[in-house]
């Protein structure tokens, strides 16, 4: 297992030379951030970062993400050349040295929350999600400011791209990923990468929009749709474990050995899709961190571990759900519960 920590590049407040002090970090999670999703990462910039990183220390072998265009998930006539310019970034990475690509293909948004803020009686706050407010809105007319949106569509942008998932249902969707995932993992192979697709979050649709990586069945599914290392998981515990009825015990266990990349933090269920960001220990929320990270070693996970969204605590402000202390804190919860885990085993 390899503890890493996302680093959002240059503008983000947590610097190389803050996560380099944390005990056993040993490397970064991080992107080129200033081409848009479909575009070819510049190699030039890929090993900027690369050595960015290892000017302090720290490796660049996960990258999170490499963003999938909507194009491909609509699966129309622009998706070909995408997916070839996909595949191209693939290559780029690899030669870098990147070795596991998270990505997602959940349809417009990215993760959502209805609040960003929420208030813990310890003081600190956090992300919650509670199905009625965020179906209550509209995302066309609302003012919603949510975290995982790509804030760059207009209204009339994100009008028009809604429209054209109309036609687009589960099954349709399906279809677009395993055409994706044919031509992306030939080139992950050769290219010494293992892709990680991130679980949707939260694991239901959305909007009327459809969401396939969500439960176990789901996830069985897609591994087999191209059966080869190469096409793995990120076992994101906040997401999957937002569904009530996914028992990540069971899954870490059974899906060890495909899962590249553990994100691993605690939520609270406060209702059934209601849930609240916690502390990461196990005590904190209502998933078992302790026998998931179990499982995930007693299957044969050898993949890198991140610390996820973290509390704002300390009087910290930020990027929500990525400040320095809490994540700090996870990191070294995490490392202590591995550690403690291999040497009992
Ligand atoms: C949220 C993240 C996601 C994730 C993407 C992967 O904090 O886990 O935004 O990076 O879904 O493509």
């Amino acid at each position: 297992m390899k503890m890493t920590f996302r680093w959002y590049g240059d503008n983000d407040p947590v610097t190389l030379e803050k996560i380099r002090q944390i005990p056993k970090m040993t490397g970064i999670v991080s992107a080129v951030y200033d081409v848009p999703a479909g575009g070819i990462w510049s190699e030039e910039s890929i090993y900027q970062l690369k050595k960015k990183a290892e000017d302090n220390g720290l490796e660049f072998e996960v990258v999170e993400s490499v963003p999938v265009p909507e194009d491909i998930k609509l699966g129309n006539e622009k998706a070909p050349q995408l997916i070839e310019n996909y595949c191209e970034n693939v290559r780029r990475l690899g030669k870098a040295g990147v070795k596991c690509i998270c990505y997602n293909f959940m349809p417009v948004f990215d993760w959502l929350r209805s609040e960003l803020e929420y208030q813990h009686e310890d003081g600190s706050n956090g992300l919650a999600y509670d199905d009625e407010t965020v179906l209550s809105m509209n995302p066309l007319t609302s003012e919603l400011s949510l975290p995982g949106w790509d804030e760059s569509y207009s209204k009339d942008e994100l009008k028009e791209l809604l429209n054209k998932y109309k036609d687009i249902d589960e099954e349709k969707l399906w279809e677009n990923l395993e055409t994706f995932l044919k031509a992306v993992i030939p080139v992950a192979e050769e290219s010494g990468v293992k892709m990680a697709i991130h679980p949707d979050d939260p694991p239901w649709g959305i909007f009327g929009l459809p969401r396939i990586i969500t439960t176990e069945k789901n996830l069985e599914r897609f591994l087999k749709l191209v059966d080869s290392p190469a096409n793995g998981l990120t076992f994101c515990t906040g997401s999957l474990g937002a569904d009530v009825n996914n028992d990540l015990v069971k899954m870490a266990k059974k899906f060890a050995k495909r899962i590249h990349f553990a994100h691993l933090r605690n939520i609270r269920h406060t209702d059934e899709k209601c849930f609240m960001e916690t502390g990461h220990p196990t005590e904190c929320g209502s998933l078992d961190m302790y026998n998931i990270a179990k499982s995930l070693l007693d299957g044969g996970f050898d993949g890198y571990v991140r610390p996820d969204h973290g509390r704002m605590i300390w009087g910290e402000t930020g990027r929500y759900g990525y400040g320095l202390y809490d994540r700090a804190l996870g990191a070294m919860y995490l490392t202590g519960l591995f550690e403690g885990i291999e040497k009992t085993k």
